[in-house]
């Protein structure tokens, strides 16, 4: 069933198949507080327990496999699980890894979910991240170096797809307002591009030539200054798996996933907003802000509802995905449409 291609939007059968995964974790959990980190509760590795039980994957061990980790040693391992930030936890159950880490959106693997096999291919180390344009000094940092200066913990944190569905993830990482501060930019500075890594021997998906790689995304400097905006290094409680965006990616819950840019190799400074790969497909589809708002449906679809992954749940979206305390003081002087879009 993994193995089966599905069109992107076919999500249904899916959820319903995972229904029996979702108990599991559910008792695992014991009902009491589904709002524990995997830092508290040393979830790493308590995967293979549940797998067992789940019934339907035919006997596989499908987190290893997807993930490919057999000979690749972390060299940040020591940093995990990272201690919880209790100030970041939903009312959601946390949605299990056996579901999140096979389906995904990455498209440089394709334009289904199950890419998380063909991600096996990026290669994590080494890796530089660079950081540029209207900055103090330039700076290319080896992604060691960098994760190790700066403290890691571990939030949760709601994720909502403009597709309608939901999850619930506990992330590791640091604030994106410490990168900030690293870069040093110059007065001038108002936004920051991000670029994925671009590499068509790993990733097929950017050999289509229709599309505008590298992967690109932006935000204000005020957006990449909140206090929700995070820089992931990990997920569930150990180094992320490379179909979540390894070795850095981005988390910013109150806005469309599509923001969250995967696998960063670059953070430039500058005073043009930047135009992120999906606006240049399709600007009124998905604009530059792409904060979550219920009340705007995409021109395909609603986004009155959303449907909480791995599981039959469908529930109200809410403004800013529920972020609103935090964040709505940025927009304060755009419209509800332009909160989307503009
Ligand atoms: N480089 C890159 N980053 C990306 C994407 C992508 O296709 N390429 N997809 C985005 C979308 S649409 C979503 S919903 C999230 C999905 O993250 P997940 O696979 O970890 O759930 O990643 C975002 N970041
Ligand atoms: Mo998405």
């Amino acid at each position: 069933m993994f193995i089966k291609r599905q069109k992107s939007w076919a999500i249904r059968e899916n959820l319903v198949t995972d229904e029996q995964h979702y108990l599991n974790r559910r008792r695992f959990l014991g009902g009491s507080s589904l709002l524990i980190g995997s830092a508290a509760l040393g979830l790493a590795g308590c995967d293979n327990g549940l797998e067992s039980k789940g019934g339907g994957r035919s006997g596989r061990d499908p987190i290893s496999q997807t993930t490919g980790t057999s000979d690749f040693k972390d060299p940040t391992m020591d940093l995990y699980p990272a201690k919880l930030n209790d100030g970041y936890q939903v009312e959601r159950a946390i949605t299990s890894e056996d579901y999140t880490g096979r389906f995904n959106n990455f498209y440089e693997f394709g334009s289904h979910k199950q890419i998380a096999g063909a991600a096996q291919r990026i290669e994590t180390r080494p890796w530089t991240v660079t950081i540029d344009g209207m900055v103090e000094q330039e700076q290319v940092i080896d992604i060691d170096k960098l994760i190790r200066s700066m403290t890691l913990e571990e939030r949760i944190y709601r994720h909502r797809c403009v597709e309608a569905w939901a999850m619930t993830v506990p992330w590791t990482g640091f604030a994106m307002a410490d990168l900030v501060r690293l870069a040093k930019p110059l007065s001038g500075a108002k936004y920051i591009r991000m670029e994925t890594f671009k590499n068509t021997d790993w990733a097929s998906g950017q050999k289509q030539s229709w599309y505008p790689w590298p992967y690109v995304e932006g935000v204000t400097i005020e957006e990449a200054t909140n206090e929700l905006a995070f820089l992931v290094t990990g997920v569930y409680g150990k180094p992320a798996a490379k179909q979540f965006g390894a070795p850095l990616r981005l988390a910013l819950p109150w806005k469309y996933g599509f923001k969250s840019i995967k696998s960063i190799v670059r953070f430039t400074f500058t005073d043009e907003r930047p135009v992120s790969f999906w606006e240049q497909l399709a600007a009124e589809e998905y604009g530059f802000w792409a904060n979550v708002n219920p009340e705007v449906p995409h021109p395909r679809w609603s986004q009155a509802t959303e449907q909480l992954l791995g599981t039959k749940e469908t529930v109200p979206t809410r403004l800013f995905n529920g972020y609103g305390e935090q964040v709505a003081h940025l927009y304060k002087d755009l419209g509800a449409k332009e909160i989307l879009y503009r």
